[in-house]
């Protein structure tokens, strides 16, 4: 492990470059890379349990134990991909934390260039490249503080995914046909956390939640199956509510259920 500066990192601030001058970032400010580590998302939650400040990215090469939600694993194939996490302490009321993993796919996606699936998968070709896990530690009423991670597929050939995720899952690679510059992918990743970060804190929900919709298409007017807490039920899409949550008309009953937490799987078009 090394802090600071490797071939991912951003790049000192103020570097000399013929480039515009660099921001006054926020993440990304301090980068602590491990070769290996159990999952980022778990180092990140170690540091601000400790008091790490705000904007502090954690990056690994390999992860011997990612984490997807729900007790959900993630597989991290060492070299191929980008496992990264985020230390944030967003000064905001706890009801706000899931727009947190919302942001995140946002941010994901613009710097991919990909589509999302409500609520967290990273899309491209119609197969999941990335995903994004939010965990936020509220009081009763605001975030005390959240860690952000996002993993990307990004160099792997089919043969690189376990069995149960081939047909399922992509890479960069192999969206775009040559292989990918990793630390490329890191910068474009922080990068885009950062501008959407900050667009959020200044500007609030809306924005993250009107473009996430521009990149979520089956959040309207799709027949989904939903996996909840209960059993698994349909309904048809419309939109997502005002903390984020999905919004679906449920057939049979016909009324109107908010999703927060779970999945939803393509039923057919209507
Ligand atoms: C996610 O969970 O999609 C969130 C994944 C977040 C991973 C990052 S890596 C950096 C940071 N540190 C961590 O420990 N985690 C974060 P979920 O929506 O629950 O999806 C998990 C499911 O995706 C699994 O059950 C598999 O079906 C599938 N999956 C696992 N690994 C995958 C991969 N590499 N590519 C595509 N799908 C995968």
């Amino acid at each position: 492990m090394s802090a600071g500066s490797g071939d991912a990192s951003p790049g000192p601030p103020g570097a000399a470059s013929s480039g515009p001058a660099p921001r006054a970032r926020l993440i990304g400010r301090r980068l602590e890379r491990h070769a290996r580590i159990g999952s980022t998302n778990d180092r990140a939650r170690e540091l601000a349990d400790t008091g790490e400040e705000e904007g502090t990215v954690v990056l690994a090469d390999e992860q011997l134990s990612g984490r997807g939600r729900a007790g959900r694993g993630w597989h991290s194939a060492p070299g191929l991909g980008v496992y990264l996490s985020v230390v944030l302490r967003p000064p905001t009321e706890a009801s706000r934390a899931p727009m947190l993993g919302l942001l995140a796919a946002v941010a994901g996606a613009c710097a991919l260039e990909c589509r999302i699936k409500w609520p967290n998968d990273l899309m491209l070709d119609g197969l999941k490249v990335g995903g994004v896990l939010a965990e936020a530690r509220t009081t009763a009423e605001s975030i005390r503080d959240a860690v952000v991670g996002i993993g990307v597929n990004v160099n792997h050939d089919e043969g690189d995914f376990p069995p149960e995720l081939r047909g399922r899952a992509t890479s960069l690679r192999r969206h775009r046909g040559a292989p990918q510059d990793r630390a490329g992918v890191v910068r474009a990743l922080i990068d885009s956390l950062d501008d959407w970060y900050a667009i959020w804190r200044r500007v609030g929900d809306r924005p993250v939640l009107e473009r996430f919709a521009s990149l979520a298409p089956d959040l309207r007017g799709r027949r989904v199956r939903v996996q909840d807490a209960g059993a698994p039920w349909t309904g048809v899409t419309e939109g997502l509510g005002p903390a984020g949550e999905l919004l679906v008309r449920r057939d049979g009953s016909g009324r109107r259920a908010a999703v927060r937490f779970g999945e939803i799987v393509l039923v057919e078009e209507v």
